[in-house]
């Protein structure tokens, strides 16, 4: 059996590098942190045992570049990787190179990570193992003849998606044949442009569906278990705002139907660590296999204040070869938790990054409520990452009560110096349409100031001012240093091992 682990590199920032440094530090394992030039100020860095500079902020000379990644982690003499999300977590190449070097790669094996990021590949699996999915091809479109008949069988509206897309990019409704080939392509020009690869296929279009995942684990000796719902229906522009455990809609027999489905899956591509498993499900309550993601997700504490498991804990003890050590029957779901996702935004400005110096923060407490943040006070938000900030997850007994404590703890909660969600979720939290449980994918649209959606000309002027704002950064930031630099040389062994205070 492989020995436990000691030592973690984290290849991640904010607010999930804190989350994996807690969990590792409750392990007694030590943590290495990386970091761009625009992060030597952040948390993690300041909580990690060591930490190690990456170099300049863009993250593709940073929290992308797997050879400095990897070379941390050798240079560190760190035995693992847990690449939290975004970023490499779900970069398959990265896991093989990971194991090549002789690192544990903190989640799945690099063939489940292929099988699912290409998600008609994945829609194969789930129509050979029995997975509910949305009725459509799971073949490449030859051309539009071809699209044309199948889009009259399943009858419109339908989709066209981008095969290794997912998270709505390369996407496109067609609500008639007249739309088709105009749609076509535009997704395939836009799969080329983002993914590389113009492969599309055909869905039927569920409308006003509801957004719920499947949390599982599995360890490396066959056992596949899922730990339940969340609901994550409230989203702007794919964005998720608010996630729940318990989802409202979801009854027991529904949920060990999701749950076997998600288990079967996993099971079939030989899925091993934590991963999710999507699917929308309509008004009748039919759910249809989305896609799989192949990673932590940002929504994980849902599930572990209502099963009472630690996830990231989880990933680690499997990694390191050990044993799920419960089964199906083991897990029990307890009380409601609900998050709410804090990000540096400006809501009165469609939602604009709002990246700047922290003046003022109060994070709220009391009982039940779980504060997970990467920002502290007099911390300046960079402008070169993901704007969120922190989340709030809050934990009751039953879902008015989650709901309850949510709007306390979002009235706790002060912020200044840049803008924030705080003012949307505290509207989301009192919604009628929340607060009865009447969520799906349109929930944000209907919000009035909630603008769902941009339309392309607001888009267009977005895209121009944060083009300038990214010139005008450029501009004034130092040049790139040469060699070494004193960040390299700190986060080397024996020169910067800062053990915890
Ligand atoms: C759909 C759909 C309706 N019908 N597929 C959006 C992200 C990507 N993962 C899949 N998405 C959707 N696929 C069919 N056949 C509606 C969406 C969708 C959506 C899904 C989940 C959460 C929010 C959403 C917002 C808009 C559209």
């Amino acid at each position: 059996m492989t020995p436990p682990l000691s030592k973690v590199l984290i290849a991640n920032r904010g607010e999930v590098a804190v989350r994996i440094i807690r969990a590792c530090r409750e392990m007694g394992i030590v943590t290495v942190a990386v970091f761009s030039e625009a992060d030597r100020e952040a948390l993690h860095v300041l909580q990690a045992d060591m930490a190690v500079a990456l170099g300049p902020a863009p993250a593709a000379q940073s929290y992308l570049n797997q050879d400095k990644i990897i070379a941390a982690a050798r240079a560190t003499g760190a035995q693992a990787v847990h690449p939290g999300y975004g970023f490499l977590a779900e970069n398959a190449t990265f896991a093989e190179a990971c194991a090549a070097a002789g690192l544990v790669f903190i989640g799945p094996p690099p063939a489940a990570v292929r099988a699912m990021g290409d998600k008609m590949a994945a829609r194969r699996v789930a129509e050979r193992t029995g997975v509910p999915l949305v009725p459509g091809t799971t073949q490449p479109l030859a051309d539009g003849a071809e699209a044309a008949r199948v889009a009259r069988e399943i009858g419109y509206p339908v989709m066209i998606k981008a095969a290794m897309g997912g998270g709505g990019k390369g996407m496109r409704l067609v609500h008639a044949y007249a739309e088709l080939e105009g749609a076509l392509r535009a997704a395939r020009s836009e799969a080329d442009s983002a993914f590389g690869d113009a492969t599309v296929y055909i869905e039927r279009y569920i409308a006003e569906p509801r957004h719920i995942e499947v949390q599982v684990l599995a360890d490396a000796h066959g056992t596949v278990v899922h730990l339940g719902e969340r609901e994550c229906s409230i989203q702007r522009r794919h964005q998720k705002l608010v996630e729940e455990s318990p989802s409202p809609f979801v009854d027991a027999d529904l949920r060990r139907r999701m749950g076997e489905a998600a288990c079967r899956l996993a099971a079939a591509v030989g899925y091993v660590n934590a991963g999710t498993v999507e699917f929308l499900v309509d008004r009748e309550r039919s759910f249809y296999f989305l896609e799989m993601n192949t990673r932590l997700q940002v929504e994980h504490p849902v599930t572990e204040l209502v099963t009472g498991r630690d996830l990231v804990r989880e990933q680690i003890r499997i990694a390191a070869g050990e044993k799920l050590g419960f089964t199906q029957d083991d897990v029990v779901f307890n009380g409601h938790a609900i998050e709410c996702r804090v990000n540096a935004e400006d809501p009165d400005a469609n939602f604009m990054p709002s990246p700047g110096k922290i003046l003022g923060l109060r994070a709220p407490g009391g009982p039940w409520v779980r504060d997970d943040s990467g920002v502290y006070e007099g911390y300046t938000v960079p402008r070169y990452y993901d704007t969120l900030m922190a989340k709030l997850i809050v934990w009751a007994a039953d879902r008015d009560g989650a709901i309850a404590r949510m709007e306390r703890a979002l009235a706790e909660y002060h912020v200044s110096g840049v803008r924030t969600t705080l003012p949307v979720l505290r509207r989301i939290i009192r919604h009628p349409d929340f607060i009865a449980g009447r969520l799906d994918t349109h929930f944000m649209e209907r919000l009035p100031g909630g603008h769902a959606g941009a339309s392309g000309r607001t888009v267009a002027l977005i895209a121009a001012v944060l083009e300038a704002y990214e010139r005008a950064g450029r501009q004034t930031s130092p040049p790139p240093s040469q060699g070494v630099s004193p960040w390299t040389r700190a986060g080397r062994p024996g020169c910067a091992s800062r053990r915890a205070r």
